[in-house]
């Protein structure tokens, strides 16, 4: 039976030990709870480490054999391979690139290398218990590899590749040595997500700038294979939280407070001790309130939990030793006898006590300088059952892109930031329910459940897309048909467009002539009695005639303005006019003279804007601007203004490769019709062609198409068995 497999660094269990027997405890994280429905299911399993070193094999088994009946498989890893690949690779080098903090990132061969080696561990699980059919669901940076390398071993499987922490821009994520190799890995997922439209947009920029990939809208074609890239925006449980705040231990703990806090109004804070959530500055923003608005001495307390974390990392052990530093400072400068502005806990407590502090707390200060989403914010408005209460959220958390009636502050403006804190002191009540009530709204709905089901879903219908893709792929079977066909024939004919269909692409267009196996294919081709060869393409008809007028082939140039039969000579098609390139090439010109490495090619009827060496995103912005100022002055002059690969053309209407390919048709009948082409222009000669004419896309984009092949060596390769 098909089934899932979760694959996360950590295994959601907590495992202590008391006499000799390991106890597990299921962990209460929100990514636990939401994927609780699908891994405690039949034979769906969660592979992750257990979260501590066990080195001692029968350790190792027993807790294997304790893990297996709850559906959990754990990787045990080195105390080497936590140093490097976890402390090391993960959150020393990963970890401050993808929070914007590059300054603080360690890019170390020693940490890469284990890294590599952990996802290999990964892998290695993942294939002993994946069956094809199986769906992989992989969990965050510390797995980046693990999409590609098990792709590589299993090509059909489906994966789906989840980010929890954001993705940086490009300028930050090229930073890293393995820049390509990390992209790489990713890419072997076949859908892949991430909390917000903006890290989304980071990945298809970093992916078409570092690697050779085709990307439309948010699918990225890679190694032929279509992987869809969207936003999801993780979700809490929020009828937990929602129903925490009528837990009898929640009331007890929500008496105290009240009684502790009869005269002051309560600002609370909950953190990860993490150099991107902004705790120094939210401590800033505290002081100079209470050194503005003196007014609020003993009246406001701010209530920070932080949860220790990776506290024996340098930059980490900084940190907290500068918390402590400024919490003291403030609690010595502002404390009165009855009163201590900074309720300080380096510590974690149970969800119950956070339940009741969600409840408590007048305002929820959340002001990470980054943070992928951020649960903490959406856990304070799910608690709050009687709609009051403030959110201060930072625009740097993903949360903030959901939670817009959340007091959105720059964490970096502390007077802002402080103006906010007041506002929500301030705030009436109406004013606090109306947010309130809109957020509410908005967690309920995108809760984690609704988030899980989102993203399976989705990954279903990505794999039938691309089950519906390999369908149209030339593959074994097809070929032999396509060979049959054409061995059954008596009169051929194969209509075959050049540049990125015979020979690749290249930098500068002059580059791409023919190499000795493309003459040699060619001409034995066009030696086969009954076999018309006939070149179409774009290109001018003067080079197609130095090229090719040597072989028997029939040739038709510049879309098909200029054609010739393999005997004839060059004629033109009658009536075309080329007095509109007068109008258009001084809009070319000023598109060339704004866009360094781009340039324009002149064709008897038609005017091409090349932008293939420009500057990635500016070609493709000026290609943008060209093309509707052409279109403005093309209408009502016949012209047709095609986008190409890295190309604008203009022609004539009446120019048309599929109309030229018919002209072929007429004079003569053939029993077996072949066209391949990899560009627009080419799906007129797939669209014009009787049905049981064979046409082949190359590339697999959208296409009028039956079939399609992958790059030009395939084209060849097919060509060349035909004859067997
Ligand atoms: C990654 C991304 C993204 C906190 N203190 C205690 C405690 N917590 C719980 C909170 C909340 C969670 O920890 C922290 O939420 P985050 O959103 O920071 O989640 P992480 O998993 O750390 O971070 C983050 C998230 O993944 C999900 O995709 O939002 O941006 O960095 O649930 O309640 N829980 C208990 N005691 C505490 O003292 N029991």
């Amino acid at each position: 039976m098909r089934k899932t497999i979760i694959v996360s660094n950590r295994l959601p269990v907590k495992i202590s030990e008391s006499n000799g027997e390991y106890i597990m405890q299921p962990s209460e994280g929100g990514l636990a709870t939401g994927l609780g429905s699908i891994y405690r299911e039949g034979n769906n399993i969660w592979i992750g480490w257990p979260g501590q070193e066990i080195s001692a094999e029968k350790n190792q088994e027993k807790i294997t054999r304790q893990l297996r009946k709850l559906n959990l498989m754990p990787v045990f890893l080195t105390q080497e391979e936590i140093n490097n690949f976890y402390e090391g690779f993960s959150n020393e080098t990963l970890w401050p690139v993808f929070h914007y903090m590059a300054v603080y990132a360690r890019y170390e061969q020693d940490y890469w290398d284990a890294y590599y080696e952990v996802n290999k561990k990964f892998r290695d699980i993942v294939l002993k218990l994946a069956a094809p059919g199986d769906i992989i669901w992989i969990h965050d940076y510390q797995l980046l590899l693990l999409p590609g390398m098990i792709r590589a071993e299993m090509p059909e499987i489906s994966i789906g590749f989840f980010q929890h922490i954001p993705f940086p821009s490009f300028e930050l994520f090229r930073l890293l040595p393995w820049r390509a190799e990390i992209l790489e890995g990713m890419l072997g997922a076949d859908l892949m997500g991430f909390h917000t439209f903006d890290d989304t947009r980071h990945f298809l920029n970093a992916a078409n700038r570092i690697l050779p990939v085709n990307t439309s809208a948010n699918v990225v074609s890679w190694n032929d294979r279509a992987i869809v890239v969207e936003t999801f925006p993780m979700g809490i449980d929020f009828n937990k939280y929602a129903a925490l705040g009528n837990n009898p231990e929640v009331r007890k703990q929500v008496g105290y407070l009240k009684d502790n806090f009869q005269h002051e109004r309560m600002v609370l804070s909950i953190d990860r001790l993490d150099y991107s959530k902004g705790i120094l500055q939210r401590l800033q923003a505290f002081e100079l309130l209470l050194q503005l608005q003196p007014e609020y001495v003993g009246r406001v307390v701010l209530y920070m939990i932080v949860v220790p974390s990776r506290d024996t990392v340098p930059q980490y052990k900084e940190l907290r030793d500068e918390i402590d530093k400024l919490v003291g400072n403030i609690n010595a400068r502002f404390r009165t006898l009855a009163w201590h502005p900074i309720q300080y806990f380096y510590r974690s407590f149970p969800v119950e006590i956070l339940s009741a502090l969600y409840n408590f707390a007048d305002i929820c200060l959340v002001t990470p300088m980054r943070d992928g989403m951020n649960l903490v914010s959406k856990e304070y408005v799910a608690s709050r059952n009687n709609n009051d209460g403030v959110l201060i959220l930072s625009e740097m958390a993903g949360a903030s892109k959901e939670l817009i009636d959340a007091l959105i502050v720059n964490p970096n403006n502390i007077g802002a930031f402080t103006r906010a804190i007041v506002d929500a002191l301030n705030m009436p009540l109406e004013e606090q329910q109306r947010r309130m009530k809109q957020m509410r709204a908005i967690v309920a709905k995108f809760n984690i459940h609704h988030w899980v089901k989102l993203f399976m879903t989705r990954l279903q219908e990505v794999n039938e897309m691309q089950q519906n893709m390999l369908a149209r792929r030339v593959n074994q079977e097809t070929a032999v048909l396509i060979r049959q066909q054409y061995h059954e024939a008596k009169k051929r004919i194969i209509f075959l467009d050049y540049d990125g269909t015979l020979v690749g692409f290249q930098p500068n267009i002059d580059m791409a002539s023919p190499d000795p196996d493309l003459y040699q294919l060619l001409r034995e081709l066009s030696a086969v009695p009954g076999n018309d060869i006939v070149m179409i393409s774009g290109r001018k008809h003067e080079t197609l005639g130095d090229w090719f007028g040597h072989l028997k082939l029939d040739l038709i140039a510049e879309h098909g303005a200029w054609q010739k039969t393999k005997e004839g000579e060059w004629y033109q098609l009658p009536g075309l006019t080329d007095k509109w390139k007068k109008e258009i090439l001084p809009i070319m010109e000023l598109a060339t003279d704004r866009t360094p490495g781009s340039l324009i090619e002149e064709k008897s009827y038609s005017l091409v804007w090349h932008y293939r060496k420009v500057e990635s995103g500016l070609g493709e912005l000026r290609a943008n601007e060209l093309m509707s100022t052409l279109r403005y002055f093309t209408v009502e002059k016949g012209l047709q203004v095609l986008p190409g690969d890295k190309v604008i053309e203009v022609k004539n209407v009446e120019i048309n490769k599929g109309k030229a390919a018919l002209s072929w048709l007429n004079h003569k009948r053939y029993d077996f019709m072949m066209a391949m082409g990899d560009d627009v222009t080419d799906e007129d000669i797939f669209k014009a062609l009787p049905p049981k004419a064979i046409t082949i896309k190359v590339g697999s984009q959208v296409s009028a198409a039956q079939y399609y092949l992958r790059s030009y060596h395939e084209v060849r390769h097919l060509l060349r068995t035909l004859k067997q």
